[in-house]
């Protein structure tokens, strides 16, 4: 039942998410990240904003828990987990996840300027529907 219940929340706060993403986008394209992350409006994604989004990201996608199993998790939640070695009960702690978040922003900051233009960023996501299957 506990499972069940988690289960229920994380489908919520996707929806949550989803619902967010689509007013702010206006619906039919991409979810638009960009208004989500880029909290001063910049139109550019820093380091601080991108690493305080994926600390939100873990909040929702772990309820609040120090550790998630990877396997409890599908779709986009999942995705944000993408990359990360589970530990030897498939499980990903925050501190790794948080760990992991530098790494990732230098990743998709191709062009090296120490900042995530929307292309950038949008790139960065992997394709929704994939994730969940390992
Ligand atoms: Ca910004």
């Amino acid at each position: 039942m506990r499972s069940v219940f988690k289960l229920a929340m994380l489908l919520l706060a996707t929806t949550v998410i989803v619902d967010k993403v689509q007013a702010q986008g206006g619906g039919g394209g991409p979810p638009n990240f960009m208004a989500l992350i880029d909290t001063d409006k910049d139109g550019k994604v820093s380091q601080a904003e991108y690493t305080a989004f994926a600390e939100q990201r873990w909040g929702r996608l772990s309820q609040g828990a120090d550790k998630v199993k990877v396997a409890d998790l599908q779709g986009f939640q999942a995705n944000a987990l993408a990359g990360i070695a589970p530990d030897a009960n498939g499980e990903v702690t925050k501190a790794a996840y948080l760990a992991a978040q530098p790494a990732k922003f230098k990743a998709a900051d191709t062009n090296g300027d120490g900042s995530l233009s929307e292309a950038e960023l949008m790139a960065s996501f992997p394709r929704r529907g994939g994730g969940g299957g390992n």
